[in-house]
C-alpha cells in the first residue's frame, strides 16, 4: 500500500465553524458530521489510504453545491468533490480533512434526444445506468470503465476515464459537448456547447474534464451521442509468450484494422481469467480479446483481417459464440483488478501508456524490474493505446523501498519512449509526487497559475495532481 504523507487538517475551530455554517446554508438533513457517516467517504478504490472528512453534504442540487461551496470557502476548509468513489488514484480522498461533496443523489438523467444525439445528465447517474437509457434508444455512448456499474459520470469526467473501447472511440472527453460547474465561491457557469461545432472562446470544457476535481465541481454536463454501432463480436487469440500478443498489438495498428477493443492479458491475469470458467488452452501464455462492431457482414470482415493477422504468432483464435461467452470472458476481464489484489498482500496498480510499437520493449522492463527487485509484475490493459496496467504485487512490508526503486524504474522507462504516466485514472496523490518525471517545471507552473484563478486560496481538492516534494535521484 502506498500511504500518502499526511497533511495539515482544519483545526477544531474551522471544522465547527464549516459544520456550522453548512447546517446553516444546507439544513441538517443534508450534513453528515459523525465520525462513523463520515468514514464512509473516506477512501476510493484505489491504493491510497483513506482519511475521513470533517463533514459531508450530500447535495441534491447545483444551488446545494454552490451554498456547500460558499461554506466551506467562508470556514476556509478543504472541499472534495465525490461522486461514485471508485477512482484508482485518490482524487476524491479527502487527504486534509475538510468537506466532501458527494454528488451520487444527483442522479437525473435529464434529456436523451436523438435527434441531436445529446444527453444532459446530473454527475450522480451510474455510467452503467446511461449506457443502459441511451442504448434504449438507438444510440451509444461509448466510454467503458470498468468500473462501469459502480462508477458515476461525475467522477467519469473529472478524471477523463476511458476504457477499453476507447480504442477506436476515445476517452470522456471526446464526448462532452458543455458543461455547468459550480465555481470555489458559489458562482454557477456554463461552459461548451449543445451543438456538435462551435469554436467560441477557450476550450474550458476541455479544460475541466480531466482536471481531477481540482477547478469546478460539475452540476450538469451534456454529452455528445452516436449511433448505435450495431452487431458485435469478440475473439480470443492465444499466444506462446507476451511479447508476441505486443507485437501482434503493434501489427494490427500497422495494417490499419481497427477493432473497437484490443486487450491485453499476460501469463498472471490468464489464470484469473481460467479461475472465472473461461477455458484458456494451456499452452497459453499471453491473451488478446479483441471486439468489432459495425453491420454483420462488416465484423465478419474486420474479424478475419485481425485473424490473419494474430496468426504469425497466435496458437489459436476462437470466436465467442454466443452472448453468454462473450458476457463470461468480458466479466472475467472487468474482474482483473480485484482478483489481482487478491494475489498477493500488497498490490499497485499503474496505468502507464507507451506508443503501441514499444509495448513489447515495456514488457521486456517489467521482466526486468521483476529480476532486480523481486516484486512481481503482471500485465493487463488496453493495448490497443498502449495503456498497460502494470500491477506491483507483493507480501512483505519490508520490500517498500524496493517498489519505489521499482517504480521509478518503471516511470523513467515508459517517459524515456515518450509515454505517459497515466492514461486513464489521472494523477490524483499517487503519482502525483512523479509528475515532474513527465512534464516541465514551466508547464507544472503554468497549470498551478491556472488552479490559482480558479481558486485563489488552494481549497478545492488539495494536494492532488501537483507534486509535494521534488523528487529525489532515482534510487539506483
Ligand atoms: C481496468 O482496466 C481498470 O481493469 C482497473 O482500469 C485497472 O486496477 C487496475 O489495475
Ligand atoms: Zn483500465
Amino acid at each position: 500500500m502506498r500511504l500518502h504523507p499526511s497533511f495539515p487538517r482544519p483545526s477544531a475551530a474551522m471544522a465547527d465553524k464549516a459544520r456550522s455554517l453548512l447546517e446553516r446554508a444546507l439544513g441538517p438533513s443534508k450534513v453528515l458530521t459523525s465520525p462513523e457517516a463520515c468514514l464512509a467517504y473516506a477512501g476510493d478504490e484505489s491504493d491510497q489510504e483513506p482519511v475521513a472528512p470533517d463533514a459531508v453534504v450530500l447535495a441534491s442540487s447545483a444551488e446545494d453545491i454552490a451554498k456547500a461551496m460558499r461554506a466551506a470557502s467562508e470556514a476556509e476548509v478543504p472541499i472534495v468533490p465525490r461522486a461514485g468513489g471508485s477512482g484508482k488514484s485518490g482524487g476524491c480522498v479527502p487527504v486534509a480533512g475538510g468537506v466532501v461533496i458527494a454528488t451520487l443523489g444527483m442522479n437525473g438523467i435529464l434529456e436523451i434526444s436523438r435527434e441531436e444525439q445529446v444527453a444532459v445528465v446530473q454527475p450522480g447517474v451510474i455510467l452503467a445506468d446511461l449506457h443502459a437509457a441511451v442504448e434504449a434508444e438507438g444510440m451509444f455512448f461509448p466510454p467503458d470503465p470498468n468500473s462501469l456499474k459502480m462508477c458515476a459520470i461525475g467522477g467519469n469526467i473529472a478524471e477523463n476515464a476511458a476504457g477499453p473501447r476507447a480504442f477506436k472511440y476515445g476517452s470522456t472527453r471526446d464526448y462532452v459537448l458543455g458543461l455547468e460547474v459550480v465555481l470555489i465561491d458559489g458562482t454557477r457557469l456554463r461552459t461548451g456547447k449543445r451543438t456538435v461545432k462551435g469554436v467560441t472562446g477557450y476550450d474550458v470544457t476541455s479544460l475541466l474534464v480531466g482536471s481531477e476535481g481540482t477547478l469546478a465541481v460539475t452540476t450538469e454536463a451534456t454529452l455528445r451521442l452516436i449511433p448505435n454501432p450495431g452487431a458485435v463480436m469478440t475473439l480470443m487469440a492465444l499466444f506462446p509468450d507476451v511479447y508476441a500478443s505486443g507485437r501482434a498489438v503493434s501489427a494490427m495498428i500497422a495494417a490499419g484494422v481497427r477493432p473497437r477493443c484490443i486487450e491485453l492479458l499476460d501469463e498472471g491475469t490468464l489464470d484469473a481469467v481460467r479461475a472465472r470458467g473461461v477455458a484458456v488452452d494451456a499452452r497459453a501464455r499471453a491473451m488478446l480479446i479483441l471486439e468489432v462492431d459495425g453491420a454483420p457482414a462488416d465484423c465478419e470482415a474486420q474479424a478475419e483481417r485481425l485473424g490473419e493477422v494474430c496468426a504469425v504468432d497466435a496458437i489459436d483464435i476462437l470466436v465467442a459464440q454466443d452472448a453468454a461467452q462473450r458476457d463470461r470472458l468480458w466479466e472475467a476481464r472487468r474482474q482483473l483488478s480485484p482478483a489481482t489484489r487478491a494475489m498477493a498482500r500488497y498490490k499497485l496498480s499503474e496505468d502507464v501508456v507507451v506508443p503501441r510499437d514499444r509495448i513489447p520493449a515495456l514488457l521486456e522492463e517489467t521482466r526486468a524490474i521483476e529480476a532486480e527487485t523481486g516484486i512481481r509484475m503482471i500485465t493487463y490493459g488496453h493495448a490497443g493505446d498502449g495503456n498497460l496496467h502494470v500491477n506491483l504485487l507483493w507480501n512483505d512490508a519490508a520490500m517498500a523501498p524496493l517498489v519505489e526503486r521499482s517504480l521509478h524504474r518503471l516511470f523513467r522507462a515508459v517517459v524515456s519512449m515518450r509515454g505517459t504516466l497515466t492514461g486513464e485514472h489521472g494523477v490524483g496523490t499517487s503519482k502525483a509526487d512523479f509528475l515532474g518525471l513527465e512534464q516541465q517545471p514551466e508547464l507544472i507552473e503554468l497549470q498551478k497559475q491556472i488552479k490559482r484563478v480558479f481558486d485563489p486560496k488552494g481549497l478545492l481538492n488539495p494536494h492532488k495532481i501537483f507534486p509535494r516534494r521534488q523528487l529525489e535521484a532515482a534510487p539506483s
